[in-house]
């Protein structure tokens, strides 16, 4: 048997990956050992080369973070080891304002430190109107960064310097435009968004990391469309929403679900703000599905 080598997923195309054992080595295109789904772009791993120059991974290590998303059926790992996530949004296509606060809860309970990148800012008035309904976001100390892919990005520079940084968001907000802008020799494949949609699929199939230099990395991600939340306890979800998190032992019943229950601390604040009752919105959805999960 080949001996074990150790490196790091440097990509992940659903079944296989990418295997970098050293900056000088070629990447090892391998798979899983026993076709688990327990690697993840970022992760690193003790591999074997396999007879035909392909490789086969054996364990993963002990990871420092985990992103990843959950429904019902099964979980999606979006990267290992990640330290910072920029949440990419844009005035077109609209972004979606739920999805965007599902990252931003995966981003908090997975205890990554989250900004929100408003890309497309030379889009005029769509954009300043996007700006303004973000800085509810920016309320509840998450960074805003508005700028342009294609004009400027350098307001990135010193943000990503020294972190792993993976780029989310849905297909068409410019994640890879900003990757190659950014990161030294990138070509990642980049496309209209009627093309992207118009074929049914993402224009980014993998999740790829991409050095920026000795102290930091950029890691582009596939459009996503849903980011299911279910392994986020139905109790737990109140805290994982900032502006509600001090509220949330301030209902009159100590297991109020925040939905029709008189004396609401939640509901109470929310009232009147129409932002303030999409979010609640939001938080009774995602108590619905983890329950639904539970249940099932
Ligand atoms: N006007 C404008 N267009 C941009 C900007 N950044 C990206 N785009 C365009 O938006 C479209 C989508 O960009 P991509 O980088 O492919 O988007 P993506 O987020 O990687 O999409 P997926 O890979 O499908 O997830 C392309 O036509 C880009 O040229 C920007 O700052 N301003
Ligand atoms: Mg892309
Ligand atoms: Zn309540």
């Amino acid at each position: 048997m080949n001996p074990l080598l150790t490196g790091t997923v440097t990509a992940s195309f659903g079944r296989h990956f990418e295997v970098t054992a050293s900056a000088d080595a070629p990447a090892v295109d391998c798979v899983r050992r026993g076709k688990r789904q327990d690697v993840a772009c970022g992760d690193r791993v003790e591999f074997r080369m396999t007879g035909n120059g392909q490789g086969v991974i054996e364990t993963v290590a002990a990871r420092q973070t985990l992103l990843y998303r959950a429904d019902a059926h099964r979980e999606k790992l979006l990267a290992a080891n990640v330290d910072q996530v920029l949440a990419v949004v844009a005035p077109d296509p609209p972004y979606s304002e739920e999805l965007l606060t599902r990252c931003l809860l995966a981003s908090d309970a997975a205890g990554i430190g989250a900004v929100i990148v408003l890309n497309k800012w030379d889009l005029g008035a769509a954009a300043t109107a996007a700006a303004e309904r973000l800085s509810y976001y920016t309320d509840l100390g998450y960074p805003l960064l508005r700028l342009s892919a294609l004009r400027d990005p350098s307001l990135l520079v010193p943000v990503l310097h020294g972190h792993v940084n993976i780029l989310v968001g849905q297909s068409g907000m410019g994640k890879s435009t900003l990757v190659n802008a950014l990161a030294p020799g990138a070509r990642a494949r980049t496309a209209e968004i009627s093309q992207a949609l118009g074929t049914g699929r993402h224009t980014t199939t993998a999740t790829r990391c991409y050095p920026l230099n000795a102290q930091s990395v950029l890691i582009d991600s596939p459009g996503l469309q849903e980011f299911g939340l279910a392994y986020l306890r139905p109790d737990a979800l109140a805290n994982y929403f900032r502006e509600f998190a001090g509220l949330v032992g301030q209902c009159r019943f100590s297991d109020c679900r925040h939905l029709q229950e008189p004396d609401c601390a939640l509901k109470n604040w929310a009232a009147g703000h129409p932002q303030r009752e999409l979010r609640l919105r939001y938080l009774t959805t995602l108590q619905r599905e983890s329950e639904r999960t539970r249940r099932s």
